[in-house]
């Protein structure tokens, strides 16, 4: 057989294999809001990323709404730990019970800008967390963004933290349990699949969520009057696979796999800022109340939640804090 003809049937095979109905190996992702948020489309995304990658070697099913995990948001983690759960797309503050030190990325106005955010997220900092995730059984791909959590109710303009006084508030986790308090206010934790039923029968006043990721895509304003863009705490998302799943993948599998969930996370991110950047004109348009608090009021807030950063960066620990707090040093006010 002359060259010519042997490499045509070896591409003729490589082609038949390729096309060959091999069934595609079937991968569960789990995360706890609607089908309609960023953290969705950013999970489909990797989706058709990873089947891109591997010749249709493998189909990622995205189930919103934490139905995998009986509606519990902050179970979701842990599954996915013991290998119950393949993959997950969670927010860092669903993650805090499992592992406390997650809170640092939420600590109340650590923040002040996005180009203090990517230092931290895709930097050294917070490669100190997929290290304690990894020990729960927890291997991070990627971070994307579920964003600056901004504050929303139904009874009053919120513009200084003695408008927090009394009102009852649905919050998603401990820390903001203690950040509430710190305010005055009466925190519930509550699931987010509970959260809108919850507000729209007054059982709650008000909760706090990011505008491009949650409160535009799941409609909150069709419940809820008042926004104010107080940024007190920002919440990364990301996506992570069991580690027992990843560890039985060959080495091209892991890079497929790596290489989709970071390009399904930067996609995630930008779109959830784009969200985010045209939100409060459209959140007028629907007929929110939206206040945007300046430098001084911010500051009132921010010394309001001191004593919840104080208590929580305990929790965390001095070197996570003081690593995250020097690359935002380092990374400046963004100007
Ligand atoms: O429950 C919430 O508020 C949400 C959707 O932001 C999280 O999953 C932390």
């Amino acid at each position: 057989m002359n060259k010519v003809i042997k490499t045509g049937l070896a591409g003729i095979m490589a082609t038949t294999m390729l096309v060959a109905p091999v069934a595609a190996e079937t991968l569960r992702l789990s995360h706890n809001t609607g089908d309609t948020t960023t953290w969705h489309q950013g999970a489909e995304r990797f989706g058709e990323l990873l089947a891109e990658k591997t010749g249709g070697a493998y189909d990622v099913r995205v189930f919103p709404n934490a139905q995998l995990s009986g509606g519990d948001q902050m179970r979701q983690a842990e599954m996915v730990g013991r290998g119950a759960l393949d993959l997950v797309v969670t927010s860092a503050i669903n993650v805090t019970p499992l592992v406390p030190e997650m809170a640092v990325f939420s600590l109340p106005y650590l923040y002040d800008n996005y180009a203090q955010v990517d230092a931290t997220t895709q930097g050294a900092p917070g490669e100190l967390l997929e290290a304690i995730l990894l020990e729960k059984g927890i291997e991070v791909l990627a971070w994307g963004e579920n964003g600056f959590r901004e504050v929303t109710n139904n009874v009053r303009p919120i513009t200084s933290p003695a408008d927090m006084q009394g009102l009852n508030m649905r919050v998603a986790g401990p820390m903001y349990i203690d950040v509430m308090n710190a305010l005055g206010a009466n925190p519930q934790q509550m699931q987010w699949g509970e959260t809108m039923t919850a507000l729209q029968q007054g059982v709650v006043d008000g909760q706090e969520n990011p505008i491009g990721a949650v409160i535009i895509p799941q409609q909150v304003y069709e419940v809820q009057d008042y926004l104010t863009t107080w940024h007190y705490s920002y919440d990364p998302i990301f996506l992570g696979v069991s580690k027992e799943r990843w560890d039985a993948f060959d080495a091209d599998t892991q890079d497929a796999m790596r290489t989709a969930a970071e390009e399904a996370m930067a996609y995630q991110r930008d779109i959830t800022r784009e969200g985010t950047a045209n939100g409060v004109e459209f959140l007028r348009e629907q007929g929110m109340e939206v206040y945007e608090p300046s430098a001084e009021e911010l500051q009132a807030f921010r010394e309001a939640t001191q004593p919840a950063f104080d208590d929580w960066a305990g929790r965390v620990g001095e070197d996570i804090v003081s690593a995250f707090q020097d690359e935002i040093a380092k990374t400046g006010d963004g100007s």
